[in-house]
């Protein structure tokens, strides 16, 4: 009885809520699994998850969330919260419980050291951290160490433990979700330590409703999911996309080139037909295909199965390289969809979904996005300046190259607790200066790299060359350093560090990456080590890093 009574009431309540919530400009994303029910959200390792899996384990996740912060009325008025999660569903129910309860979704990654876990859990002013089930040794002592409140998820397959049955007021009454801020993620810049770039709920609509109209996002879509969960490209391009229009993701825990070639090739319902990374992933899976697919018959087949199959390809987050593109191409019958974007604006240029896809180039803005290029000199002269439609040029100007510059609603409210870097991160009439050097040419935009050496990309990470080198001087042996991205077909570009020693220390590149890996993120520690006698400076005591890259 109590049963079917609940089961009329939530439908009746589903179907409000629904209605309501995809009205509603800035909805968050959660309040449309009310809509998909029972559509199949998530696979991992785990096992399947509906939409109304997800739902009512964040539900759940919700309500444990405001008993530990004391918080009765439910509105957790922005109140940051950090969540280390594995790349499967309980990573999306960490997300949507902190959003659920009105607060501010901080993800971590698995594979920072405890040191810079703890600079973000602070920085951040987090109020509670959540861990989900194999992180519990890491997040507990940190939990302890900075007195916070914490709570562990359980295993992924026992995520409906949580399970709430929705009332029929879930959420705390929160309306203002607009201008509601949803999300932290923390990116290095050319000075100081990583900043937490904050986006509301109406900058991430923005990003996620540009993509779905010009990608041709549908329910039917079954994405692969194999890139970390702390950045932009998973998390809104591979996973809050798919979530809002009911499609299907597919979650790997790690990337690994046989596993994402075999469920690229596998005829296992839910069968994919959208997959997105970062060029290097492209380059690790041609490696693998050139060692492991050699037959005739199976080349065949990877083809017939990509091209028939596969609706979409995308690649991003650094300059795809030409022989990479055109090695996808023959093999899977593929022209990768090449887009730019930053933490800071979500995507802002795209080649077309139908239609000629220029190699090397990033197509045009996506729409409700607006961009300038302008020169970088003194007089900051605007060469162009486009939105989705049209792009006027400058008279006597065409072909120049400039900043990139960008505007739009998807472009992020602030750097978290920074009003300083914030203010200059932007024009005085609201453009934000990107540090990309852009041209305008052939009807397209083309990224020509960074307005500055200290960025370096490398297997799509963005790392600081000054963060780099302020944790290599903590290194007892090193006097001086200087970190450089040495060009790689691979990985873009490899962080090198070039080193002066103490007198009479000597080191390899593997003591250094050792000692390293106490200290920084894996994908930040150098993996190229020049050792000399005398840091080549000028005469104004400083290092030529250009110099530096010259080989
Ligand atoms: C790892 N290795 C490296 C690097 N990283 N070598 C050189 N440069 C590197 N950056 C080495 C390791 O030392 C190790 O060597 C071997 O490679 C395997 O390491 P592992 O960590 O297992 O690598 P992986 O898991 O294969 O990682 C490669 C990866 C990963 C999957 C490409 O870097 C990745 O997930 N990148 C995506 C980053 C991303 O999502 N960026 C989006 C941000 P050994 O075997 O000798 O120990 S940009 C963004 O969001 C904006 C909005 C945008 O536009 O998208
Ligand atoms: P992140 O700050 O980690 O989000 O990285 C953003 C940066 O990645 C941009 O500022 C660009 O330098 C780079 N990037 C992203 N997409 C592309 C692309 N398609 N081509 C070249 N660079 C890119």
């Amino acid at each position: 009885g109590s049963w079917l009574l609940g089961q009329v009431l939530r439908r009746a309540y589903t179907s409000t809520r629904a209605r309501q919530a995809v009205a509603g400009d800035s909805a968050p994303v959660f309040s449309r699994a009310q809509v998909y029910e029972d559509k199949l959200a998530i696979v991992d390792d785990s096992g399947s998850h509906s939409y109304r899996d997800l739902y009512g384990s964040s539900r759940g996740l919700a309500g444990r969330i405001k008993a530990a912060l004391d918080c009765p009325s439910g509105d957790l008025q922005g109140k940051r919260i950090s969540f280390l999660c594995a790349n499967d569903a309980s990573y999306t129910v960490a997300q949507w419980a902190s959003w659920m309860c009105g607060g501010m979704a901080v993800p971590l990654y698995r594979k920072h050291p405890p040191s810079e876990l703890e600079y973000i859990i602070s920085d951040s002013q987090s109020s509670l951290l959540v861990a989900g089930h194999p992180y519990a040794d890491t997040m507990e002592p940190l939990a302890h160490r900075l007195g916070l409140p914490y709570l562990q998820l359980p295993p992924t397959s026992s995520l409906s433990s949580l399970l709430e049955a929705p009332e029929t007021q879930p959420e705390p009454g929160i309306t203002d979700w607009a201008q509601r801020p949803a999300m932290i993620i923390y990116t290095s810049g050319t000075t100081g330590r990583p900043k937490g770039v904050l986006h509301t709920h109406s900058n991430i609509q923005a990003m996620v409703q540009g993509l779905v109209s010009e990608w041709g996002w549908s329910r039917d879509d079954v994405i692969l999911h194999t890139l970390p969960l702390h950045h932009v490209h998973g998390i809104v391009n591979k996973l809050l996309c798919p979530l809002w229009v009911g499609a299907t993701t597919v979650m790997l825990p790690t990337f690994q080139p046989q596993k994402v070639w075999e469920v690229l090739l596998s005829s296992k319902a839910p069968m994919v037909n959208v997959f997105m990374a970062v060029p290097t992933i492209y380059s690790k899976l041609i490696q693998h295909y050139e060692q492991h697919f050699t037959q005739p018959r199976v080349q065949d087949f990877v083809r017939a199965v990509c091209k028939e199959r596969i609706r979409l390809m995308v690649s991003g987050s650094s300059a795809l390289p030409q022989p990479t593109l055109l090695r996808w191409e023959e093999i899977t019958g593929h022209t990768l969809l090449e887009r730019y974007g930053m933490t800071e604006i979500g995507m802002a240029l795209s080649n077309p979904l139908k239609g000629p896809r220029i190699p090397g180039a990033v197509g045009v803005p996506l729409p409700g996005v607006e961009v300038r290029i302008v020169m970088t000199n003194a007089t900051s002269t605007t060469i162009a300046e486009g939105n989705s439609r049209e792009t006027q040029v400058r008279p006597g100007l065409e072909g120049k190259e400039g900043e990139l510059m960008v505007r739009g609603d998807q472009v992020f409210t602030e750097y978290w607790n920074k009003p300083e870097a914030t203010r200059e991160s932007f024009t005085e009439d609201g453009w934000f200066k990107t540090g990309d050097t852009a041209v305008y040419k052939d009807g397209v935009y083309w990224i020509m790299g960074r307005t500055s050496v200290d960025i370096i990309k490398s297997g799509g990470y963005k790392i600081s060359a000054l963060e780099v080198e302020r944790h290599l001087l903590a290194h007892p042996d090193i006097t001086d350093v200087a970190v450089i991205g040495a060009r790689d077909a691979t990985w873009g570009q490899k962080v090198t560090a070039v080193v002066q020693l103490k007198r009479g220390r000597s080191m390899t590149l593997s003591e250094l990456k050792t000692w390293a890996r106490e200290h920084m993120a894996p994908y930040t520690i150098p993996t190229g080590l020049v050792l000399v006698e005398e840091m080549p400076r000028n005469q104004m005591g400083k290092i030529n890093k250009k110099d530096l890259l010259k080989p």
